[in-house]
């Protein structure tokens, strides 16, 4: 058994970017390698094989590798799909790459719910997820498998409606269709075999796992400083998004203001600052919350 934690990430993608970004911010350090199906941390017992993300799911249940970044669509089709990927669980939802598997056809056109789609072809490049959405609604359709484009199905008559990834839904729009039911949810997800995992493997991944969880909490977390007038200060407190209670500290010479501190665990739109604002708080600053273990 390997003493290293063995990690499967996307080498080049959607997923890789993200991937690579999260474990450098949980502390990992890799030089800059010739290699360019390995990398290994320099700092951590930590390996990366760098691989097509269709591959994971298989790389982590053979047990060439004890984890994997992966998107959940992935996983979810190849679990879908039977064999393997069925030993496999989510150990930690990574907060990247969202998008969502949806069906979708040309837009004004007869087909606006799964129900219009019996007896119809439905052009995919997740067959079995597909199979299984249409199957748990009654609908009996046929599947066309495509690996890529499948946007064009419906506009070359391959295909009545696709079931495909959707994230801003450009694609879709620039090809006049339309998404009418979603059949998946999805982000990268950190995926590893439910049993049979080396325990040193594990050690290091729950190491990881931790200090993944403060870097996703983080994205989003923001820090607000404010100078409060004492007599509005409950109304501008109940404005903060997701705000444990706040830090209240004197104001040097002034007993009208305060200046208030909380750490705000959901998004700062504009919008609140502006009603901030309007309730009479000044000197706003949100600033960025780096790093964090709760
Ligand atoms: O070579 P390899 O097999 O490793 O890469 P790949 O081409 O299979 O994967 P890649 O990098 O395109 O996507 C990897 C993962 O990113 C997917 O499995 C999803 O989990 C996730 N992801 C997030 C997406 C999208 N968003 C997305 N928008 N994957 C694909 N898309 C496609 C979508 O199908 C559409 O055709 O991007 C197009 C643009 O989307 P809109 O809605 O923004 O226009
Ligand atoms: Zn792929």
């Amino acid at each position: 058994m390997s003493s290293r934690l063995r990690i499967a990430v996307q080498s080049k993608g959607r997923l890789a970017e993200g991937g690579m970004d999260l474990l450098k911010r949980c502390g990992l350090r890799f030089a800059y390698g010739r290699d360019k199906l390995h990398q290994r941390a320099e700092n951590m017992d930590v390996d990366l094989m760098l691989v097509r993300d269709d591959d994971i799911p298989n790389f982590v249940a053979s047990g060439a590798c004890d984890y994997g970044i992966v998107g959940e669509n992935v996983l979810a089709e190849e679990q879908a799909a039977g064999g393997r990927a069925q030993e496999l669980e989510i150990a930690l939802r990574l907060g990247f790459a969202g998008c969502t598997l949806k069906l979708a056809a040309a837009e004004g056109g007869e087909i606006t719910s799964v129900k219009d789609l019996d007896g119809k072809a439905v052009a995919t490049s997740y067959p079995a997820l597909t199979a299984k959405y249409l199957a748990d609604n009654g609908v009996k359709a046929e599947i066309v498998e495509m690996r890529g484009s499948v946007e064009v199905a419906p506009r070359l008559r391959i295909a009545d409606a696709i079931c495909d990834l959707v994230s801003s839904g450009a694609t879709l729009q620039a090809n006049g269709l339309k998404a009418f039911e979603t059949v998946l949810e999805s982000e990268a997800v950190l995926i590893r075999r439910k049993s049979g995992r080396d325990a040193t493997a594990d050690e290091i991944a729950n190491i990881l796992m931790r200090r993944a969880r403060g870097v996703i909490d983080c994205a989003q977390t923001k820090y607000i400083m404010l100078n409060a007038p004492v007599d509005r200060l409950e109304a501008i407190r109940s404005l903060l998004p997701g705000a444990d209670a706040p830090t209240v500290a004197q104001i040097a010479g002034r007993d009208d203001v305060v200046a208030l501190h909380a750490v705000c665990r959901e998004r700062v739109f504009w919008e609140t600052l502006e009603a901030l604002e309007k309730e009479g708080a000044r000197a706003i600053l949100v600033l960025p919350i780096e790093k964090m273990l709760a």
